[in-house]
């Protein structure tokens, strides 16, 4: 007997439809700036580096413009890109499109939401977050089953009929490979496998990406590791594990905040742990709380509490205070939240009695 295997890379209907939209206005000759939110993550940089190819094979004029630096992790994939960012909204002010990358709330641009609401061109939000309401642009392909952004650039990329490039497969390849943590979260789909396969058939060299990607850290990135590893605490009783980080870390140790991440995974990872939290003192008396669950608690629904978002396991806010009181604020929080959310486990060992 032979497996009836589904063909996973089918462009589904729903996404082909929104790919098809944003062909029409990926016309030839014309300028288009592309952005991803502030402090950009491999899903940011490898999503728009993959589109900044594809958009140029087609014969647009591309450049990048994001809110902050280009990580330097990241500079890798840069070459034969035009990348703008140190010049600011003045880089998006005189194109013919903007495509944003990664995004599903306009404020996620930082210092550049501000032009971007100002635009009067038309706006492209490829993204797999869940919808918030204040997109960035008003042409949206997106979808909270791609396991990262990459995955619907992936699909656009079948839509138009367009070469799959190394440079562009290196580029999705780094994007789907950081979304995943390495393809081991829940958004390891077996389409993102199958997309992951047609990338090594394109070109990429799995080793060489966990090198550049895991195994090129800064010996300050570990320092930073271990600040954090210090403040780790735990409440067994409700499954709740943070870790903290004060300003100076980073300043002592010389350590920029795109390389933070994956820092949330060493409280995840600690057994009984429903919520994990990682809070990052900033400037300016704010904290950035990134939260992050094993799949019984929606921190997507408990980071709106904050004004934040993100995905069901993997979500963040932005939170004003300083770092004791934001810390007190959101544990008090969270153990109402996670205690309103019965294991079902704790239901069953309960004698029907009590
Ligand atoms: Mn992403």
């Amino acid at each position: 007997m032979t497996l009836a295997l589904p063909d996973l890379l089918t462009v589904p209907p729903a996404r082909r439809a929104a790919a098809e939209r944003i062909a029409a206005e990926l016309r030839p000759g014309r300028t288009v700036a592309l952005s991803t939110h502030i402090n950009a993550d491999g899903d940011g940089c490898g999503s728009e580096v993959a589109m900044a190819h594809l958009l140029a094979q087609r014969g647009l004029v591309v450049r990048i413009v994001n809110p902050t630096p280009w990580p330097s992790m990241f500079s890798f994939l840069l070459e034969g890109v035009d990348e703008r960012s140190a010049a600011g909204a003045r880089a998006i002010e005189a194109v013919d499109l903007l495509v944003v990358l990664d995004i599903n709330d306009v404020r996620r641009l930082g210092n550049l939401a501000d032009a971007v609401r100002a635009l009067r061109v038309p706006r492209v939000v490829v993204d797999h977050h869940v919808p918030s309401d204040a997109p960035a642009g008003d042409i949206v392909m997106a979808d909270i089953a791609a396991c990262a952004t990459a995955e619907l650039v992936f699909d656009l990329a079948c839509v138009l009929d367009l070469a799959l490039t190394p440079a562009i497969a290196r580029a999705l390849y780094t994007a789907i490979l950081t979304d995943t943590g390495g393809f081991r979260f829940s958004n390891t789909s077996p389409r993102c496998h199958a997309m992951a396969g047609q990338l090594l058939a394109a070109g990429v060299d799995p080793e060489e990406m966990y090198r550049r990607i895991y195994a090129s850290v800064s010996v300050g990135r570990l320092r930073v590791i271990r600040d954090a590893l210090e403040s780790l605490s735990v409440d067994p009783a409700y499954g709740l594990s943070w870790v903290s980080l004060t300003a100076g870390s980073l300043e002592r140790h010389h350590v920029h905040p795109e390389e933070l991440d994956g820092i949330a995974e060493y409280p995840r990872s600690v057994a009984g742990t429903r919520m994990a939290i990682f809070f990052r003192e900033l400037a300016h008396g704010q904290v950035k709380a990134s939260f992050r669950s094993t799949g019984s608690v929606d921190v997507n629904a408990f980071a709106r509490q904050f004004g934040g978002g993100g995905h069901a396991r993997a979500a963040g806010a932005l939170i004003q205070g300083s770092l004791d009181a934001v810390r007190e604020r959101v544990l008090r929080a969270a153990r109402e939240f996670v205690g309103r959310q019965a294991q079902p486990e704790d239901l069953a060992a309960k004698p029907a009695s009590t």
